[in-house]
């Protein structure tokens, strides 16, 4: 969507921080034992504290209130059984709606100290998602994010996941632009426009490019070799300078 006017700003500025909060305490509560269904439920808890809906469930009947996928899963992993451990590499995904807007945020993260291939994708997506925000500026081409993504991954020898993307936010959880890539494509000539609300979400992986479906639960995106990536998410506004992050807890 287009943000057009402050009243709409401050609709989606308010659901981006209940979506930061969010991510924030159940990254906090995060504990090796633990199961994703309990973390879960502790997500849920949130969004009805602040009476926002989850989206994933809303919009598409998401068997969770959030996403969370551990090490091999990358990404719409389904809250359940399994039990968190030490040293595992955790996706939470947050996306959630008040008041007609949407915002969507997420974070991967080890718990505990984890390894060395661990924190250096995470220190990857990290720095990605920060270049791809400073590259986001009105009146530029749209594939200057996934340009910033890309050289950030290899300027860590590091691949991406390709056929993950960024979106466009606002009045549904995958609105207009669709399919932000996380590389570069010279062909795509979009031009990022004042006012337009976008989630950038850079998947950098170990060796693997490519993530495909569970047949089973028809939703757990994994790699086919079972080698990590992390993902590091915001929804932001663009403007004509930095863009406005939306998914801010404080
Ligand atoms: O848009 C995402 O970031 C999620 C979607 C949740 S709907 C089950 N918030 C995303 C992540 C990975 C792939 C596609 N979309
Ligand atoms: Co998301
Ligand atoms: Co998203």
């Amino acid at each position: 969507m287009i943000v057009r006017n402050d009243e709409e700003l401050a609709k989606l500025q308010k659901i981006g921080r209940i979506c930061a909060i969010t991510l924030k305490e159940m990254m906090a509560a995060t504990r090796a034992g633990m199961t994703t269904k309990e973390l879960d439920e502790l997500g849920g808890k949130i969004l009805a504290r602040y009476g926002a809906v989850s989206a994933p469930m809303a919009m598409y009947n998401f068997p969770g209130y959030t996403c969370i996928s551990i090490n091999e899963e990358i990404a719409h992993g389904i809250p359940g059984s399994r039990v968190i451990k030490q040293g595992d590499m955790v996706n939470i995904d947050v996306s959630a709606m008040l008041d007609g807007y949407y915002g969507d945020n997420g974070r991967s993260f080890l718990v505990g100290g984890g390894d060395k291939m661990g924190q250096r994708l995470i220190k990857a997506s990290n720095e990605a998602l920060a270049n791809a925000i400073t590259a986001a500026v009105a009146g530029k081409k749209l594939n200057s994010i996934g340009r910033a993504i890309e050289n950030t991954a290899h300027r860590h020898g590091l691949k991406l996941i390709r056929n993950l993307c960024g979106h466009g936010v606002g009045h549904t959880l995958h609105d207009d632009p669709e399919m932000i890539d996380n590389y570069y494509d010279p062909s795509d000539k979009r031009i990022l426009e004042e006012g337009m609300v976008i989630a950038i979400e850079p998947f950098i992986s170990e060796k693997e490019n490519m993530v495909v479906q569970n047949k089973q639960d028809g939703w757990t995106l994994y790699t086919p070799h079972g080698t990590r990536a992390a993902q590091c998410e915001h929804t932001v506004v663009v403007t004509k300078k930095r863009p406005i992050i939306l998914t801010l807890a404080d």
